[in-house]
């Protein structure tokens, strides 16, 4: 039977931090689906469209893993759509006890909805300060934004079409 682990996230942008659980995830599953989703407790700077494009990008820059693709989901919970595509496990990376004090709730709320279990994978060192919103003040005030994201999301971040990130 095929593993499949999903691995849900705003990835706004995406980062070499999720790269890397990515990157994990893709060594131990069979099947590995990033989905992007809408967090309504954050201002969204780029659009949805665009953030799995970038990430589309980035795996085939950096890693170009074939047991990976990328969707989107705003139709309802994260647990439909793991029972839709056959996943039993969720993917999550945990930085800090912040992140666990946020993601453990999830966790249980996942597990009583549709019996998805949710793995937690530690990040590597040098990205565990990483994150998005970082990244996007960062690059809002002009800084160089290289050490933390790919090449797509850095040219995307400094380029024509960069999102309004004042
Ligand atoms: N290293 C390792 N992991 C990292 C790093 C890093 N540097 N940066 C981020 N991560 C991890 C985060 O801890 C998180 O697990 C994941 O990557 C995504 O992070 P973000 O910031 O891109 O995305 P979030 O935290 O805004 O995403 C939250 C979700 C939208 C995934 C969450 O709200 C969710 O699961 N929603 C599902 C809605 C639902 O069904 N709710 C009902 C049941 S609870």
């Amino acid at each position: 039977m095929t593993q499949i682990a999903v691995i849900p996230g705003s990835f706004d942008p995406v980062t070499h931090g999720h790269l890397d659980v990515i990157r994990r995830a893709a060594s131990v599953f069979d099947e590995v689906h990033v989905l992007v989703v809408h967090n309504p407790d954050k201002q969204a700077m780029i659009p949805i469209s665009r953030r799995v494009e970038l990430i589309e990008s980035a795996l085939v820059q950096a890693t170009g893993q074939r047991n990976v693709v990328v969707r989107s989901w705003n139709v309802g919970l994260l647990v439909d759509y793991c029972t839709d595509v056959g996943a039993r496990v969720i993917v999550k990376g945990v930085r800090n006890t912040a992140d666990f004090e946020y993601e453990q709730p999830m966790a249980i709320v996942n597990r009583h909805l549709g019996k998805i279990e949710t793995m937690f994978m530690m990040p590597s060192p040098q990205h565990a300060h990483v994150s998005s919103s970082l990244v996007r003040q960062v690059a809002s005030l002009g800084g160089d934004v290289s050490p933390y994201v790919p090449d797509v999301v850095r040219e995307f971040l400094q380029g024509d079409m960069r999102p309004d990130l004042s």
